[in-house]
Protein backbone atom coordinates (compact mmCIF):
# COMPACT_ATOMS: atom_id res chain seq x y z
CA UNK A 1 0.00 0.00 0.00
CA UNK A 2 1.18 2.85 -1.00
CA UNK A 3 2.51 6.20 1.78
CA UNK A 4 -0.25 8.56 3.04
CA UNK A 5 0.59 12.12 2.33
CA UNK A 6 0.06 14.21 5.03
CA UNK A 7 0.45 18.27 5.06
CA UNK A 8 1.08 19.76 8.27
CA UNK A 9 -0.41 23.20 9.61
CA UNK A 10 2.02 25.07 12.39
CA UNK A 11 5.39 24.32 11.98
CA UNK A 12 6.34 25.50 16.02
CA UNK A 13 7.68 22.96 18.13
CA UNK A 14 5.02 20.52 18.24
CA UNK A 15 4.59 20.25 14.85
CA UNK A 16 8.27 19.66 14.14
CA UNK A 17 7.93 16.54 16.46
CA UNK A 18 4.97 15.63 14.65
CA UNK A 19 6.79 15.70 10.78
CA UNK A 20 10.26 14.24 11.99
CA UNK A 21 7.89 11.46 14.13
CA UNK A 22 6.04 10.59 10.96
CA UNK A 23 9.00 10.68 8.77
CA UNK A 24 11.73 9.18 10.96
CA UNK A 25 9.98 6.35 13.18
CA UNK A 26 6.40 5.75 12.03
CA UNK A 27 5.25 3.57 8.60
CA UNK A 28 2.51 4.17 6.13
CA UNK A 29 2.67 7.73 6.07
CA UNK A 30 4.61 10.85 4.66
CA UNK A 31 4.86 14.38 5.68
CA UNK A 32 5.18 16.34 2.28
CA UNK A 33 4.45 19.58 3.06
CA UNK A 34 3.79 22.25 5.59
CA UNK A 35 2.13 25.82 6.53
CA UNK A 36 2.55 28.33 8.74
CA UNK A 37 1.09 31.72 8.85
CA UNK A 38 4.66 32.73 9.29
CA UNK A 39 5.74 32.19 5.89
CA UNK A 40 10.16 32.56 6.41
CA UNK A 41 10.37 30.66 9.25
CA UNK A 42 7.19 28.03 7.75
CA UNK A 43 10.10 27.77 4.10
CA UNK A 44 13.02 27.08 7.18
CA UNK A 45 11.09 24.48 8.67
CA UNK A 46 10.24 23.06 4.62
CA UNK A 47 13.86 23.20 3.98
CA UNK A 48 14.97 21.39 6.94
CA UNK A 49 12.49 18.54 6.86
CA UNK A 50 12.47 18.68 2.83
CA UNK A 51 8.74 19.54 2.24
CA UNK A 52 7.11 21.79 -0.09
CA UNK A 53 6.14 25.39 1.92
CA UNK A 54 2.63 26.83 1.69
CA UNK A 55 1.69 30.42 2.70
CA UNK A 56 -1.79 29.48 3.15
CA UNK A 57 -2.68 26.37 4.46
CA UNK A 58 -5.86 26.41 3.20
CA UNK A 59 -4.12 25.71 -0.19
CA UNK A 60 -1.84 23.00 1.11
CA UNK A 61 -5.43 20.92 2.13
CA UNK A 62 -7.00 21.82 -1.05
CA UNK A 63 -3.65 20.55 -3.28
CA UNK A 64 -4.46 17.47 -5.00
CA UNK A 65 -1.38 14.92 -3.79
CA UNK A 66 -2.37 15.88 0.23
CA UNK A 67 -4.70 13.30 1.48
CA UNK A 68 -4.83 14.09 5.09
CA UNK A 69 -4.09 17.09 7.32
CA UNK A 70 -2.09 17.24 10.78
CA UNK A 71 -3.63 20.72 12.92
CA UNK A 72 -0.94 21.80 15.06
CA UNK A 73 -0.97 25.92 14.79
CA UNK A 74 -2.18 27.59 17.77
CA UNK A 75 -5.66 26.74 18.99
CA UNK A 76 -7.75 29.66 18.00
CA UNK A 77 -7.05 28.56 14.21
CA UNK A 78 -8.22 24.81 14.53
CA UNK A 79 -11.87 25.53 13.73
CA UNK A 80 -11.00 27.31 10.32
CA UNK A 81 -8.54 24.64 9.17
CA UNK A 82 -10.42 21.56 10.67
CA UNK A 83 -13.90 22.75 8.84
CA UNK A 84 -11.53 23.73 5.63
CA UNK A 85 -10.19 20.10 5.91
CA UNK A 86 -13.88 18.51 6.55
CA UNK A 87 -14.97 20.40 3.04
CA UNK A 88 -12.18 19.28 1.04
CA UNK A 89 -13.07 15.81 2.02
CA UNK A 90 -9.85 14.65 3.80
CA UNK A 91 -8.48 13.36 6.73
CA UNK A 92 -7.46 15.67 9.92
CA UNK A 93 -5.68 15.38 13.15
CA UNK A 94 -6.30 18.37 15.18
CA UNK A 95 -4.46 18.91 18.19
CA UNK A 96 -6.02 19.43 21.54
CA UNK A 97 -8.37 21.31 21.91
CA UNK A 98 -10.45 20.66 18.84
CA UNK A 99 -11.28 24.59 19.61
CA UNK A 100 -11.18 26.91 22.53
CA UNK A 101 -14.85 27.74 22.35
CA UNK A 102 -17.56 24.68 22.46
CA UNK A 103 -20.08 26.73 19.93
CA UNK A 104 -17.07 26.12 17.52
CA UNK A 105 -16.52 22.39 18.57
CA UNK A 106 -20.39 22.19 17.57
CA UNK A 107 -19.74 23.82 14.10
CA UNK A 108 -17.10 21.17 13.51
CA UNK A 109 -19.34 18.28 14.60
CA UNK A 110 -22.17 19.95 12.74
CA UNK A 111 -20.23 20.21 9.47
CA UNK A 112 -18.72 16.47 9.73
CA UNK A 113 -22.61 15.29 9.96
CA UNK A 114 -23.38 16.67 7.26
CA UNK A 115 -20.39 15.71 4.97
CA UNK A 116 -21.91 12.25 6.05
CA UNK A 117 -18.09 10.59 6.97
CA UNK A 118 -15.94 10.71 9.95
CA UNK A 119 -12.91 12.44 9.14
CA UNK A 120 -11.67 14.27 12.46
CA UNK A 121 -9.61 12.62 15.13
CA UNK A 122 -8.59 15.29 18.43
CA UNK A 123 -4.93 14.55 19.77
CA UNK A 124 -5.49 13.30 22.94
CA UNK A 125 -2.66 11.57 23.38
CA UNK A 126 -3.32 9.72 26.99
CA UNK A 127 -5.52 7.04 25.30
CA UNK A 128 -2.60 5.47 23.75
CA UNK A 129 -0.57 5.81 26.87
CA UNK A 130 0.39 2.28 27.57
CA UNK A 131 -0.55 2.95 31.38
CA UNK A 132 -4.12 4.22 30.96
CA UNK A 133 -4.78 1.03 28.22
CA UNK A 134 -4.26 -1.60 31.09
CA UNK A 135 -5.94 0.51 33.96
CA UNK A 136 -8.74 0.37 31.36
CA UNK A 137 -8.37 -3.03 30.55
CA UNK A 138 -8.70 -3.72 34.39
CA UNK A 139 -11.43 -1.45 35.17
CA UNK A 140 -13.37 -2.67 31.99
CA UNK A 141 -12.59 -6.42 33.25
CA UNK A 142 -14.81 -5.84 36.24
CA UNK A 143 -12.79 -8.06 38.72
CA UNK A 144 -12.30 -5.29 41.05
CA UNK A 145 -16.28 -3.93 41.23
CA UNK A 146 -17.36 -0.62 40.25
CA UNK A 147 -14.94 2.19 40.23
CA UNK A 148 -16.11 4.74 42.86
CA UNK A 149 -13.29 7.24 43.67
CA UNK A 150 -10.40 8.41 41.29
CA UNK A 151 -7.48 10.23 42.88
CA UNK A 152 -5.41 12.08 40.31
CA UNK A 153 -2.37 14.92 39.62
CA UNK A 154 -1.13 16.40 37.01
CA UNK A 155 2.40 18.26 37.71
CA UNK A 156 4.34 20.16 35.37
CA UNK A 157 7.68 21.41 36.67
CA UNK A 158 7.37 25.27 35.21
CA UNK A 159 5.23 26.89 32.32
CA UNK A 160 5.50 30.43 31.12
CA UNK A 161 2.82 31.91 30.31
CA UNK A 162 0.53 30.36 31.95
CA UNK A 163 -2.99 31.92 33.49
CA UNK A 164 -5.06 30.45 35.74
CA UNK A 165 -7.69 29.61 33.14
CA UNK A 166 -5.06 27.41 31.34
CA UNK A 167 -4.91 25.14 34.58
CA UNK A 168 -7.82 23.81 33.39
CA UNK A 169 -8.25 24.52 29.22
CA UNK A 170 -4.55 23.48 28.36
CA UNK A 171 -3.69 20.80 31.19
CA UNK A 172 -6.59 19.37 32.97
CA UNK A 173 -8.25 18.85 29.72
CA UNK A 174 -5.96 16.06 29.28
CA UNK A 175 -7.41 14.44 32.63
CA UNK A 176 -11.29 15.95 31.12
CA UNK A 177 -10.60 13.30 28.15
CA UNK A 178 -9.24 10.45 29.31
CA UNK A 179 -11.24 9.66 33.00
CA UNK A 180 -14.14 10.06 30.83
CA UNK A 181 -12.88 7.34 28.44
CA UNK A 182 -11.48 5.58 31.61
CA UNK A 183 -14.94 5.25 33.21
CA UNK A 184 -17.34 4.90 29.54
CA UNK A 185 -19.22 7.89 31.65
CA UNK A 186 -20.25 11.23 30.83
CA UNK A 187 -19.46 14.16 33.86
CA UNK A 188 -22.46 15.75 35.49
CA UNK A 189 -20.95 18.79 37.76
CA UNK A 190 -17.40 19.91 37.63
CA UNK A 191 -15.97 22.20 41.05
CA UNK A 192 -12.42 23.84 40.93
CA UNK A 193 -11.48 24.70 44.82
CA UNK A 194 -7.90 26.72 45.42
CA UNK A 195 -5.54 25.43 48.12
CA UNK A 196 -2.58 27.92 48.78
CA UNK A 197 -0.57 29.73 46.09
CA UNK A 198 2.73 28.87 45.54
CA UNK A 199 5.20 31.41 45.36
CA UNK A 200 6.59 30.51 42.59
CA UNK A 201 3.26 31.34 40.26
CA UNK A 202 4.12 34.13 38.09
CA UNK A 203 1.63 37.59 38.54
CA UNK A 204 -1.78 36.58 38.85
CA UNK A 205 -1.97 33.05 38.14
CA UNK A 206 -3.60 30.75 41.23
CA UNK A 207 -1.21 27.75 40.99
CA UNK A 208 -2.36 24.91 42.23
CA UNK A 209 -5.87 24.39 41.94
CA UNK A 210 -8.05 21.01 42.56
CA UNK A 211 -10.42 20.06 40.00
CA UNK A 212 -13.58 18.05 40.98
CA UNK A 213 -15.74 16.03 39.05
CA UNK A 214 -18.64 13.93 39.31
CA UNK A 215 -20.47 11.14 36.70
CA UNK A 216 -23.39 10.15 35.85
CA UNK A 217 -22.94 6.76 38.18
CA UNK A 218 -21.63 9.22 40.93
CA UNK A 219 -18.10 8.58 41.16
CA UNK A 220 -16.13 11.69 42.80
CA UNK A 221 -13.23 12.50 41.11
CA UNK A 222 -10.18 14.72 42.47
CA UNK A 223 -7.22 16.33 40.20
CA UNK A 224 -4.90 18.83 41.09
CA UNK A 225 -3.05 20.61 38.64
CA UNK A 226 0.48 21.80 39.99
CA UNK A 227 2.13 23.68 37.07
CA UNK A 228 5.10 24.94 38.95
CA UNK A 229 5.64 21.86 41.17
CA UNK A 230 9.15 22.25 39.95
CA UNK A 231 10.49 18.98 40.58
CA UNK A 232 9.72 17.27 37.44
CA UNK A 233 7.10 16.09 35.20
CA UNK A 234 4.38 14.01 36.94
CA UNK A 235 1.44 12.31 36.26
CA UNK A 236 -0.58 10.17 38.54
CA UNK A 237 -3.98 8.49 38.67
CA UNK A 238 -5.49 5.80 41.05
CA UNK A 239 -8.59 4.37 40.70
CA UNK A 240 -10.55 3.29 44.10
CA UNK A 241 -13.02 0.13 42.94
CA UNK A 242 -15.29 -1.85 45.17
CA UNK A 243 -12.90 -4.66 45.81
CA UNK A 244 -9.30 -3.05 44.98
CA UNK A 245 -7.33 -0.16 43.94
CA UNK A 246 -5.58 0.42 40.52
CA UNK A 247 -2.98 2.61 39.88
CA UNK A 248 -1.29 3.84 36.88
CA UNK A 249 2.34 2.85 35.99
CA UNK A 250 5.24 5.06 36.27
CA UNK A 251 7.40 5.24 33.22
CA UNK A 252 10.01 2.81 33.80
CA UNK A 253 13.78 4.00 35.12
CA UNK A 254 16.59 2.27 37.07
CA UNK A 255 16.82 3.37 40.66
CA UNK A 256 20.38 4.08 41.57
CA UNK A 257 22.04 3.73 44.99
CA UNK A 258 24.18 6.80 45.12
CA UNK A 259 25.37 9.24 47.58
CA UNK A 260 24.05 7.36 50.37
CA UNK A 261 20.12 8.21 48.66
CA UNK A 262 18.55 5.46 46.45
CA UNK A 263 17.42 7.25 43.14
CA UNK A 264 14.54 7.06 40.07
CA UNK A 265 14.38 9.71 37.80
CA UNK A 266 11.61 10.65 36.70
CA UNK A 267 10.38 12.76 33.53
CA UNK A 268 10.81 16.50 33.24
CA UNK A 269 8.39 17.35 30.97
CA UNK A 270 5.00 16.10 28.84
CA UNK A 271 6.86 15.38 25.75
CA UNK A 272 9.29 12.99 27.03
CA UNK A 273 6.49 11.22 29.66
CA UNK A 274 4.40 10.47 26.58
CA UNK A 275 6.65 10.05 23.88
CA UNK A 276 5.05 6.15 23.09
CA UNK A 277 1.55 7.38 23.64
CA UNK A 278 2.14 9.68 20.97
CA UNK A 279 4.03 7.16 18.35
CA UNK A 280 0.94 5.02 19.13
CA UNK A 281 -1.31 7.59 18.67
CA UNK A 282 -0.18 8.59 14.90
CA UNK A 283 0.59 4.88 13.89
CA UNK A 284 -2.93 3.96 14.93
CA UNK A 285 -4.12 7.46 13.40
CA UNK A 286 -2.37 6.59 9.93
CA UNK A 287 -3.25 2.79 9.74
CA UNK A 288 -7.48 3.51 10.56
CA UNK A 289 -7.16 6.17 7.84
CA UNK A 290 -5.41 4.01 4.77
CA UNK A 291 -8.71 1.32 5.76
CA UNK A 292 -11.16 4.51 5.53
CA UNK A 293 -11.76 5.03 9.11
CA UNK A 294 -11.33 7.24 12.40
CA UNK A 295 -11.03 5.22 15.22
CA UNK A 296 -9.65 7.46 17.88
CA UNK A 297 -10.65 10.56 19.74
CA UNK A 298 -13.56 12.23 17.30
CA UNK A 299 -14.75 15.22 17.18
CA UNK A 300 -17.69 14.59 19.46
CA UNK A 301 -15.11 13.75 22.43
CA UNK A 302 -13.31 17.22 21.55
CA UNK A 303 -16.60 18.86 21.98
CA UNK A 304 -18.07 17.47 25.10
CA UNK A 305 -13.75 18.72 26.51
CA UNK A 306 -14.79 21.77 26.13
CA UNK A 307 -18.04 21.29 27.77
CA UNK A 308 -16.67 20.20 30.38
CA UNK A 309 -13.45 22.54 30.55
CA UNK A 310 -15.93 25.76 29.82
CA UNK A 311 -18.39 24.27 33.36
CA UNK A 312 -14.92 23.87 35.17
CA UNK A 313 -13.52 27.23 34.33
CA UNK A 314 -16.68 28.91 35.13
CA UNK A 315 -17.44 26.69 38.44
CA UNK A 316 -13.72 27.86 39.53
CA UNK A 317 -14.80 31.91 38.68
CA UNK A 318 -18.06 31.51 40.57
CA UNK A 319 -16.37 29.48 43.06
CA UNK A 320 -19.46 27.00 43.24
CA UNK A 321 -20.38 23.41 42.08
CA UNK A 322 -21.56 23.77 37.94
CA UNK A 323 -23.78 21.13 36.17
CA UNK A 324 -22.54 20.00 33.13
CA UNK A 325 -24.58 20.52 30.03
CA UNK A 326 -23.73 18.39 26.60
CA UNK A 327 -26.03 18.22 23.59
CA UNK A 328 -27.31 15.01 22.95
CA UNK A 329 -24.60 12.94 21.71
CA UNK A 330 -25.60 12.56 17.34
CA UNK A 331 -26.05 9.05 16.68
CA UNK A 332 -23.82 9.32 14.05
CA UNK A 333 -20.88 8.64 16.72
CA UNK A 334 -22.15 5.43 17.95
C1 LIG B 1 0.57 21.02 27.31
O1 LIG B 1 -0.09 21.69 26.27
C2 LIG B 1 0.22 19.58 27.28
O2 LIG B 1 -0.49 19.10 26.45
C3 LIG B 1 0.78 18.80 28.40
O3 LIG B 1 0.40 17.46 28.34
C4 LIG B 1 0.36 19.39 29.72
O4 LIG B 1 0.96 18.69 30.77
C5 LIG B 1 0.78 20.84 29.79
O5 LIG B 1 0.36 21.38 31.00
C6 LIG B 1 0.18 21.61 28.64
O6 LIG B 1 0.61 22.94 28.69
Amino acid sequence: MSEMKIGVIGTGAIGQTHIERINTKLQGARVIACADPNADFCKSIAEKFSLKAYDDPKDMINADDIEAVVVTAADNFHEEYVLAAIEAGKYVFCEKPLAPESNACRKIVDAEIAGGKQLVQVGFMRRYDPGYRQLKELIDSGDYGAPLMLHCAHRNPEVSGFTTEMSVENSLIHEIDVLRWLLGENYETAEVVFPRTTRNAEGELRDPQIMYLTTESGIRIDVESFVNCKYGYDIKCEVVCEEGTLTLPEPANVMKRVDAARVTPICRDWSERFVDAYNIEFQEWINACKEGRVDGPTAWDGYVGQVTAAAASKARDAQSVMTIEFDEKPAFYN
